[in-house]
């Protein structure tokens, strides 16, 4: 893979747009030029979500071939009462990623949170989305945190201390390396104190034809997400990628358990941006995303090292998905 740490520099949440002003900046234009000039060159997923990028991605989740959307969403309605159960009422519900904030607002009636604190990257979406949400649910404090959760972070004083239940759904875990994804989750235990806890949904190991078909859907909707990426970092870099010379390539790699999104040149081209270029042999690859697929086991695991223990999971009935409700170990 083609970093020092042999993975993608890190995800951020599907739902979360650059904020305008770090477009074009000259943390930017590092960035991807130290993933283009790479031996095995990359691109940060990040830059597959400018707005036309997260509408494309609100498409992928229409899908017939992409599973996850759907599986998720039947979990939470079939055994969404079971979990509030589990969980138990006046929890301070923070919501990684939070984007709209729709997946969270459906469990208000079930979880009956005494505190929502949305976080997402960009503050002013937020903001929106929190003000309608609100009207409709004038009992719960919203607190809404325009903060890259990635990135570590402890929370305010304005978040409750007790009862912290950290909510991360659509399986956006499985964008980051294991290495990654433990040191997030190590930063959630730090911040869930004593008595909290993590309602997460995971993306399961299955068969490959599964897994390859929702990666390459036949309407190509997938490849225009990806090929995407070129445009918006033609924008951000004056870069000079012509997307009619690349194309779409994604594949499970079972022994890596992930997904692998590439852009493909499909002739020998040159590309030049801001302070450089590069060229491209006819088949050369740019990596685009991981997409890792867990076991309940292995994701159990990973849990237990962050210091969670696990008390339940639910799953559809192919065992595709899994929701896991997991505890902080005092
Ligand atoms: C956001 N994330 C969970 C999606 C996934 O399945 O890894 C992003 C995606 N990439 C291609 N299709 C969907």
């Amino acid at each position: 893979m083609p970093d020092a740490a042999g993975v993608l520099p890190q995800a951020q949440s599907a739902h979360e747009t650059l904020p305008e002003a770090a477009q074009g900046s000259a943390a930017v234009l590092a960035e991807i030029t130290t993933g283009l000039l790479a031996a095995r060159p990359y691109i940060s997923p990040k830059y597959l979500y400018d707005t036309l990028g997260s509408k494309l991605f609100e498409a992928i989740c229409e899908l017939d071939e992409y599973y996850p959307t759907r599986t998720e969403a039947a979990i939470f309605a079939r055994y969404g009462a079971d979990m509030a159960a589990c969980i138990g009422h006046g929890a301070s519900l923070i919501d990684l990623g939070a984007g709209n904030c729709a997946k969270a607002a459906q469990l208000f009636p079930l979880l009956r949170p005494q505190q929502y604190v949305p976080l997402d990257i960009s503050a002013e979406f937020l903001t929106q989305a929190v003000y309608g949400l609100q009207q409709r649910f004038p009992a719960i404090e919203m607190t809404p945190l325009g903060l890259d959760f990635s990135a570590g972070f402890s929370l305010p004083e304005s978040v409750s201390a007790s009862r912290r239940l950290f909510f991360y759904p659509g399986s956006s875990i499985g964008n980051f390396s294991p290495v990654q994804a433990l040191a997030l989750l190590r930063n959630l235990r730090a911040n869930a104190g004593e008595d909290g806890g993590l309602l997460i949904g995971i993306d399961l190991v299955k068969n490959s034809a599964v897994l390859d078909a929702a990666y390459n859907d036949a309407l190509g909707v997938t490849a225009a997400f990806n090929l995407n990426l070129l445009r918006h970092v033609n924008r951000l870099i004056g870069a000079d990628f012509d997307l009619a010379q690349w194309q779409h390539y994604a594949y499970f790699d079972a022994a890596a358990s992930r997904i692998e999104m590439h852009l493909e040149a499909r002739t020998a081209l040159s590309v030049q941006w801001q302070g450089g270029t590069q060229q491209f042999a006819r088949g050369d690859r740019l990596h685009t995303e991981d997409s890792y697929k867990y076991t309940p086991q292995a994701f159990q695991q990973l849990l237990q090292s962050a210091g969670f223990e696990t008390v339940q999971h639910w799953t559809d009935p192919d065992n595709w998905f899994a929701v896991l409700y997991a505890r902080a170990v005092p």
